[in-house]
């Protein structure tokens, strides 16, 4: 298969869906809508989503079992990288290569922009037909991870640590903390979840957890990376962000060199713990690649 195509022909359809479950930005509201608008479309990579369908693929499940979840974790990626943006967060003025939501918006309302889209995400998966197609205990099990991974037992306390550590001295399993929360966790839940709804059995879904966790450290450890090596321009985002703010990062706790070995060695680790699958799992294998290589 051709990554670049497999990409391209996914992202195309998580934007028309989201296109299409999203509301036109009318009426008291419209400003509001316009804001969560604004930063859905402004160009994501809809890496979740897309780890979400290739979840479901792996375990023979179709893209269309998955859409409304696919949508809802790009809602609450969106959201989070809004929030994060926030003067009070990160402070930075760029995402997704253009102004970030506080900049266009006024702060209060890329806040309730963030706020939106998080709580969209969730009426989106609750109003969708997945109970009726995999049955309530299933479909529960999947909110529950999701919402899991985005709280404060996952993204939300990941984010809490890495402000409050900044510039701090910390021990490299603090560093694995941060990161396995802050992004590590909605990543893996990506792809856990699609696996899931795909229909996998019990043991299909605990391999593609191993590998949705590895993929998901790996995916921050090249962040880290990129921050430093990256180019902002390509980035659609300040590189240099992390250094200047003093953040927990692996290059920073670990070295540049033991870092990209790190990166190697999870992304083979990612992809050797899907030795159990065939071809269909080929679009994560490859993915897992990608993490390496990525420039944006
Ligand atoms: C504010 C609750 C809250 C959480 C924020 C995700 C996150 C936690 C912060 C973002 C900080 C950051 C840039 C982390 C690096 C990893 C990451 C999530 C990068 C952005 O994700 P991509 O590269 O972005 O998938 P696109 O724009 O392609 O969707």
């Amino acid at each position: 298969m051709d990554l670049k195509s497999y990409l391209a022909e996914k992202r195309a359809l998580i934007d028309e869906a989201l296109k299409d479950f999203m509301p036109e930005p009318e009426g008291p509201t419209g400003e509001l809508i316009s804001a969560m608008n604004y930063s859905l479309f402004a160009g994501g990579k809809r890496l979740r989503p897309i780890l979400c369908i290739a979840g479901a693929e792996a375990v023979g499940g179709e893209e269309k079992d998955v859409l409304p979840i696919a949508c809802a974790l790009e809602m609450i990626h969106t959201y989070s990288l809004i929030h994060d943006d926030l003067p009070a967060m990160d402070n930075d003025d760029m995402r997704r290569g253009k102004p970030t939501s506080h900049k266009v918006f006024g702060e209060a309302l890329a806040i309730l922009a963030g706020d939106g889209l998080l709580t969209e995400a969730f009426n989106l998966m609750i109003r969708s037909d997945l109970p009726g197609k995999i049955g309530t205990v299933r479909f529960q099990e999947v909110i529950t991870l999701i919402a899991t991974a985005a709280g404060y037992r996952g993204m939300v306390g990941g984010q809490a640590v890495d402000i409050m550590m900044e510039g701090r001295e910390v021990e490299s399993s603090l560093v694995d903390f941060i990161h396995a929360h802050k992004t590590g966790a909605l990543i893996s839940v990506s792809v856990s979840s699609g696996a899931i709804l795909g229909g996998g059995s019990k043991e299909e879904v605990a391999t593609i957890a191993l590998y949705g966790d590895k993929l998901g450290l790996a995916f921050q450890v090249s962040d880290d990376i990129l921050d430093i090596e990256g180019d902002s321009e390509e980035m659609g985002k300040r590189a240099g962000s992390d250094t200047q703010k003093r953040k927990i990062t692996y290059p920073s706790v670990q070295g540049m060199e033991r870092s990209k070995k790190i990166l190697k060695e999870l992304v083979e680790a990612a992809v050797d713990s899907l030795k159990q699958f065939g071809d269909s799992a080929d679009p994560l294998r490859q993915i897992a690649g990608y993490i390496i290589e990525r420039k944006k």
